[in-house]
């Protein structure tokens, strides 16, 4: 069988690239960082190895404005760690397998704990642009789950109590939210913000649903931190733009590189 039918096949593989090209025979724990991120993974540290995810089998660049396609490796604190810069997206039409073969690639290389990030759109009252909240939970929108084709996954408690409590350590002003995940590529319209705060979201956003039940399916912890670039549409009665998306991402990355960086130290 070809590795592209088989996604254990296609990740193990990954993983053993990874392995020879960063010189690191296991990692440890994985972080995925979302839209303009890429200012918070200098904060976590400095790279031992860097590669670009197309030396990869499996991955295809990311082809959404500011994923630049990079995987550091990266020590901290004893652990190695993962960092993929960029992430590939239900919207980019390459099916849900593609999505979370970076999850996957992580899980086969070692990882046991996932740290999702992502930029999202805020639906609760008070909410601000540049806040980082922890997700709590996720109400996941778009129809697909990773794991057509194996079988029930438990997801109680999937973005873990405990690494929530370490986070909130590090800084106790930190709010916890729902997080609605959408196939995107569009934003919503402000009558399905409506139903979205109805049905208990706090945040929307087109990522990190897929992922944490790859995650979860392959036995890693889960963690999950939103940035919260802009207000969901309706709120503030303005038009909704990636631009402001990015330009908050890049505003908040120094703050949320610290508190991930304090994350993975004490994970
Ligand atoms: Cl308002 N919606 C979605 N789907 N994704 C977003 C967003 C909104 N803001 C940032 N990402």
């Amino acid at each position: 069988p070809s590795t592209t039918s088989d996604p254990a096949a296609a990740a193990g593989a990954a993983a053993g690239t990874l392995a020879e090209l960063t010189g690191a025979a296991q990692h440890d724990l994985a972080v995925i960082l979302g839209s303009g991120w890429r200012p918070a993974a200098e904060e976590i540290g400095t790279p031992t190895a860097e590669l670009s995810m197309s030396e990869l089998p499996g991955f295809t660049a990311p082809s959404a404005v500011g994923h630049s396609g990079q995987v550091w490796s990266v020590p901290v604190a004893g652990k190695q760690v993962l960092i993929m810069l960029g992430r590939t997206h239900l919207y980019e039409g390459g099916g849900v397998e593609k999505v979370v073969h970076g999850v996957r690639t992580a899980t086969a290389a070692g990882c046991g704990t996932i740290v999702l990030t992502n930029a999202a759109g805020g639906l609760r009252q008070g909410m601000q642009v540049g806040q980082p909240v922890l997700i709590s939970d996720h109400l996941n929108m778009t129809t697909w789950s990773p794991l057509v084709g194996a079988r029930f996954t438990d997801l109680t408690d999937l973005y873990a109590q405990r690494l929530r409590d370490i986070a909130r350590d590090v800084d106790p002003s930190l709010e916890e939210g729902v997080y609605a995940g959408m196939a995107g590529p569009h934003f919503e319209t402000p009558a399905e913000i409506r139903m979205l705060r109805a049905l208990g979201a706090d945040l929307v956003g087109m990522s990190t649903v897929q992922e944490a039940i790859a995650a979860r399916a392959a036995g890693a912890e889960v963690f999950g931190l939103s940035l919260v670039t802009n207000l969901a549409a309706g709120i503030t009665g303005e038009p909704l733009n990636h631009q402001e998306v990015l330009e908050a991402g890049k505003a908040a990355a120094g703050r949320m590189g610290k508190l991930l960086r304090s994350l993975v130290e004490r994970a």
